[in-house]
């Protein structure tokens, strides 16, 4: 008898996370729960100024201190060539500032001490005199011809320009638009984000003089990466490297890169020959790390009559702080923000894009997001909206004659679509908001002065990267890995590069091997996050962990069957060819009561092998996708807003996804209901901004809103399943598509509200000022910063 696959936890089972048993216990192993003995703490001295030459640091008072071990300063990290760091995007990143600091929080000392209180005291003990010089918060203020040079440390360097890019075909595209009987044009501005993890940023170094191995315990999503980093960056061999990732507490991007802490920390440790520990406090995560967006976009359709789009043009201008630092891909410079406008058939497009730097935190960091993904979709759901409201025609129509409904289909800027239903995504999302209903609900409210407003959103996103020929970050391919070992007793260890940090990959990559192998999946030991005991992956982001190393698990368990079924050709002393494999049970093809476990084959991998054949049941694979996956989601809000105070409530939210299909359909509903309520923030509550003098306004949780569930509206969630077709078990990506197609969904909304009044933008996040200003002015109201608009 086969083993069902639901009851052994395979594909589709709802099965509770196994990793919640510890974390909801409090018995998690966060970074800062590791005591290691001898441990000492560090503690970053932050710069206040955003931009200012360092006249003098003097650090004689911070030694004078009982306690302090180490004073560390630009000049200590110079003498060992670590001043400066190459950045994941082949920019250079100050890892202590020498010369100047470029942004408000940059790192200028640091103190190892007996305890972090110490080490914070000592902090502030160390002088510092600078001469302050003027602060450039936009791209715009960068482009000014007058405009102080913010990286004179680079050698050719004139302007604050970082990369310029561009993509697509511009002379066939103006000649669309030249000839065009309609063009559709749109502004706006997606603000300054931040992931905000609950946990933030941290590491414990540990060099050990002895056997001269580096341990680094950190909140990091891609352990491998760090540790091929830190060999190139430290010059030390990579196999006494061992980067340990324990359980984290939220990353949603901001645990990609490789932040200036991390690097100081392991210096400290190889000085002082004992474990030095460094953890951000909230404000230092806020000011210093991961910032994401910052993206001023402009935007035209040339559309037809019939609301045919025929050509599209982009430009956008990027706001990347004082460092180039964000992972990107190495052909793509703007992350994949040429995937904007993908489920759409539009013959010509071209798209440009510039990137700045500013005196603020680096930035471009991809929030909960594939590189870029989230401002694409979000631009082009609002240009997508604000054509239809221009041109008169129903937004859902609108779409409907735009979708691209062949595949594989290569999109306007390039990219290779290969599955999607998408009109039947849209279909079951209007159907189960009632759409039709709701806009004569709509049209009756506006004539009692009342605003209800449906918002739209639709996008097909690039999940998974990579493949290894376009993707790679600084020259490492993007792949993904898993080894899987059966023991004699049939329970198995499952190691993948990938790294969970919340998304549940405990519960799920053991499904995967349930679903290949029929052994329950609570017989499965996943292990993730230990350089030293895991393939070599590229880490978690960029909702690539089941497009990849997902698909490297059903690998690995595939090789594992395979050997099995010699196995049971020899426990039923057939040839293998007369064997036939259902859920976790080979049989005899003519006698299907002839039959053995694969259980039954694990245990003879040990104890009666065949002739010949080698001992033991275990494989690995590495798994190179052929291209990302493309899932689909459908979000509808309705939205009311009080004319009196431009406060809007949600009525109504409908998502429908097409992830392919769903390995823990539990899983993904909670990663889309996370996902929704991070797009419903960044809609209007949740920005960073800085003043004229850059400052950063959203240092703490005052300024920097998070919603609890009291905020956040209800989710009605509803799925079509269309399966991707080159993935081994159908699926794709899914954990960032909430956040990525959210936000324009909620905009949509407000703006199809007020369109009525003439108002065609309010930028995010859509506070109600700013919704009461544009009711009762009738104009669009721009988050153009610094204005905060509270
Ligand atoms: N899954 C599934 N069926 C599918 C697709 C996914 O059951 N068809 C499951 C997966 O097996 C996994 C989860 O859903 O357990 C998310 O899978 P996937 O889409 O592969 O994304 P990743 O695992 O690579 O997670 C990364 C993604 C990113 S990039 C951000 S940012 C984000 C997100 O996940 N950060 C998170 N969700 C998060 N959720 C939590 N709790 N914490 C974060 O930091
Ligand atoms: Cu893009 S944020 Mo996630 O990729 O870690």
């Amino acid at each position: 008898m086969a083993v069902d696959e639901l009851s052994v936890g395979g594909l589709g089972a709802r099965v509770k996370r196994v990793e919640d048993d510890r974390l909801i216990r409090g018995k998690g192993n966060f970074t800062d729960d590791f005591k290691l003995p001898g441990m000492l703490h560090m503690e970053i001295l932050r710069s206040p100024h955003a931009h200012a030459r360092i006249v003098s640091v003097d650090t004689t008072k911070a030694w004078a201190i009982p306690g302090v071990h180490l004073v560390l300063t630009g000049e200590l990290m110079a003498q060992r060539n670590l001043a400066w760091m190459p950045t994941l995007s082949y920019d250079t990143q100050a890892v202590m500032a020498m010369d100047k600091v470029r942004f408000q929080g940059q790192e200028v000392a640091a103190v190892v001490a007996d305890d972090p209180y110490i080490a914070k005291d000592a902090c502030e003990a160390i002088e510092v005199v600078y001469e302050s010089l003027p602060a450039i918060v936009n791209p715009m203020q960068a482009k000014a011809p007058d405009a102080p040079l913010i990286r004179d440390d680079k050698d050719g360097q004139a302007d604050n320009v970082c990369y310029t890019w561009e993509v697509g075909d511009k002379s066939m595209t103006d000649r669309v638009f030249e000839r065009a009987e309609n063009v559709v044009k749109l502004d706006c501005y997606y603000p300054r984000s931040h992931p905000s993890p609950i946990e933030c940023c941290g590491c414990i170094a540990d060099f050990n003089p002895a056997t001269a191995k580096l341990t680094i315990y950190m909140t990091t999503q891609a352990p491998h990466i760090i540790r091929t980093a830190v060999a190139l960056v430290a010059e030390l061999p990579e196999h006494m490297i061992r980067i340990i990732a324990p359980d984290i507490g939220g990353g949603f991007g901001n645990k990609v890169p490789v932040y200036p802490g991390y690097v100081i920390a392991t210096l400290a440790s190889i000085l002082v020959g004992r474990p030095v520990k460094w953890i951000e406090d909230k404000t230092g995560n806020l000011i210093s790390t991961g910032f994401a967006r910052d993206m001023y976009f402009h935007g035209e359709l040339a559309i037809d009559r019939r609301g045919k789009i025929e050509g599209l043009r982009i430009h956008v201008d990027t706001d990347n702080g004082a460092f180039f630092s964000d992972a990107q891909p190495t052909k793509f410079k703007v992350g994949l923000m040429h995937s904007a406008f993908a489920c759409y058939d539009i013959p010509y497009g071209h798209l440009t894009s510039q990137g700045h730097y500013t005196n603020k935190a680096p930035g471009g960091v991809a929030y909960r997001c594939s590189f870029r993904v989230t401002e694409a979709m979000f631009f082009q759901e609002r240009l997508i909206a604000a054509a239809a409201s221009d041109l008169g025609i129903d937004p859902a129509e609108f779409r409907r004659v735009n979708f691209v409904r062949e595949f594989p289909w290569r999109t306007t800027y390039g990219m290779l679509l290969d599955s999607g239903d998408y009109d039947k995504c849209l279909t079951l999302a209007l159907e189960k908001l009632g759409y039709e209903e709701l806009r004569k609900e709509q049209a009756a409210a506006r004539k009692e002065g009342r605003y209800i407003g449906i918002g739209i959103s639709t996008m097909t996103e690039p999940l998974g990267a990579g493949n290894s020929r376009e993707f790679d970050i600084i020259g490492i391919k993007m792949f993904d890995s898993a080894e899987l070992r059966i023991h004699p007793s049939g329970k198995a260890v499952l190691k993948i590069g990938s790294k969970t940090q919340g998304q549940g990959h405990e519960t799920t990559f053991a499904q995967i091997v349930a679903h290949e192998l029929g052994i329950p999946s609570t017989d499965i030991l996943v292990q993730h996050g230990d350089t030293d005991n895991t393939p070599f992956g590229m880490g978690t982001y960029a909702s690539r962990s089941t497009p990849t190393a997902g698909a490297a698990t059903s690998m690995a368990s595939r090789k594992v069957r395979a050997k099995a079924r010699k196995l049971a050709a020899h426990l039923l002393e057939v040839s293998e060819d007369d064997l036939e494999w259902e859920l976790g049970r080979f049989y005899v093809r003519d006698a299907p009561q002839r039959g053995v476990t694969i259980q039954d084959c694990a245990l003879a991998a040990y104890t009666n092998m065949p002739d010949g054949l080698e001992p033991g049941l275990e494989n690995n694979a590495y798994y190179d996708p052929p291209n990302m996956t493309w899932p689909f989601a459908a979000y509808l809000a309705a939205v009311e807003i009080d004319p009196e105070t431009g406060v809007w409530e949600v009525l109504r939210f409908v998502a429908v996804d097409d992830c392919g299909v769903r390995i823990n359909p539990m899983i993904v509903e909670g990663q889309i209901m996370g996902g929704l309520a991070e797009a419903f923030a960044m809609s209007n509550m949740q920005f960073i901004t800085f003043d004229s003098s850059g400052n950063c306004i959203g240092a703490n949780y005052m300024d920097y809103l998070i919603p609890t569930a009291w905020e956040t509206p209800k989710w009605e969630l509803h799925e079509v399943v269309t399966p991707c077709p080159h993935h081994p078990i159908g699926a794709k990506g899914v954990g960032e598509c909430a956040t990525v197609g959210g936000p324009a969904a909620f905009v949509n909304a407000v703006m199809d509200a007020v369109s009525h009044l003439g108002v065609r933008n309010i930028d995010m996040p859509v506070f109600s000022g700013r919704v009461w200003e544009a009711i009762t002015q009738q104009h669009d109201v721009s988050g153009f910063p610094p204005l905060a608009g509270h």
